[in-house]
């Protein structure tokens, strides 16, 4: 399980101050006091919201504060209170406090909310002093500080886009291009043994890729590192299945994505039914394009999304980026076709 993690800072709006004011008008002798008092700083709330998979919005802007509170004013005007702000979260967070690690909160259904940081209270102004014995007070208050707190939100991540191919693809690689992971990368294959999940920024939105180890032919009877890791992919909303469009594999392209879906069903056929994008790798390194156009004109047959990209050049990186994106946030998803749906060796 791969966890993001934030430290944010939290300033509540101060309470402003009460008022210290006499009334004053002609033939309005002693008019008595009229300091009113200071309006409430604006809280901080955190709301659980569906609209956010990660915590990568909160690296970009870390600190947020909410209004203060006006002071009071004279003839009873009391200062208007500060605005509180909400700070949306992905389910699945859990706050703490990051000085005493003492936990918040832990939003786990949509809409939940919790204030992490209240705001201070106004002061009262001098009219709020006055008593039978006491009909002049000099007495006001200053108004309360708002919570100042550093916290520490965290997030169990599971992964929306699931990477599968052959070993040595350039599944580690688009990963490091697409998000701040960093897996190892290396030209022979099973380099990567354990999956590695990164978070990837796209536009408004952000989402969680995994890249897991390759499969080969046979994986499902334990060859190579078999198909146990698949078990990070089942729960995506998404697979990318990355195929090597380059001479160096010595291998058909065609013959390398029948493979992998050959495998995906032998694992599960719920997984064989996700929606897939089908991604030719490496195209600067593919001197014959009838490579491309072959794994292409596969993934038409089968009515899948196709992509070429290049991690080495960036061709391609962007516009995968976003239609994954858009595979995620659309509002009704209309589903890619699934390896599920393609007869076995087509
Ligand atoms: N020319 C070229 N080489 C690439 C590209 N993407 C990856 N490579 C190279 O291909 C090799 C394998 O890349 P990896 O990202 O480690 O492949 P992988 O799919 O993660 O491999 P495993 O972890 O072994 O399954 C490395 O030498 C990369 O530098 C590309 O777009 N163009
Ligand atoms: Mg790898």
């Amino acid at each position: 399980m791969f966890i993001d993690e934030v430290i944010i800072s939290v300033k509540a709006g101060d309470g402003g101050n009460g008022c210290l004011a006499f009334r004053r008008e002609k033939f309005v002798p002693r008019g008595g006091p009229s300091g009113g008092d200071g309006g409430h700083g604006g809280d901080i709330e955190m709301v659980a919201s569906t609209h956010y998979n990660t915590l990568l919005h909160f690296r970009f802007n870390p600190e947020h504060s909410a209004e203060r509170g006006r002071h009071g004013e004279g003839s009873n005007r009391t200062g208007r209170d500060g605005k509180s702000i909400e700070l949306p979260v992905p389910v699945g967070t859990v706050v703490f406090d990051a000085e005493t690690g003492e936990q918040l909160a832990d939003f786990t259904a949509p809409k939940q909310r919790y204030t992490v940081a209240k705001g201070g209270r106004g002061g009262r102004g001098n009219a709020r002093f006055v008593s039978a014995t006491h009909q002049a007070p000099t007495e006001h208050e200053d108004g309360k500080p708002g919570d100042l707190k550093k916290l520490r939100l965290e997030l169990k991540l599971l992964a929306d886009v699931g990477l599968v191919g052959f070993p040595n693809a350039g599944k580690s690689t688009l990963i490091s291009r697409l998000s701040a992971a960093r897996p190892k990368i290396a030209d022979y294959p099973f380099t990567t043994l354990e999956p590695n999940l990164g978070v990837v920024a796209a536009g408004d939105h952000s989402f969680v890729m995994a890249d897991i180890p390759g499969l080969i032919e046979g994986a499902h009877e334990g060859h190579g590192l078999g198909i146990q890791f698949l078990k990070h992919v089942e729960r995506t909303k998404v697979l990318v299945h990355l195929v090597d469009s380059s001479e160096y594999t010595g291998r058909e392209a065609v013959h390398d994505f029948d493979v992998i879906l050959d495998e995906l069903r032998s694992f599960s056929e719920e997984l064989a039914a996700k929606p897939m994008i089908v991604v030719a790798s490496k195209i600067d390194a593919c001197q014959e394009p009838e490579r491309i156009l072959s794994i292409k004109e596969k993934a038409e047959a089968a009515k899948m999304p196709f992509f070429e990209i290049s991690s080495v050049t960036g061709a391609g990186i962007e516009e995968l980026r976003y239609a994954l994106r858009d595979q995620l946030f659309k509002e009704e998803p209309a589903e890619a076709p699934s390896a599920a749906m393609i007869e076995n060796g087509s």
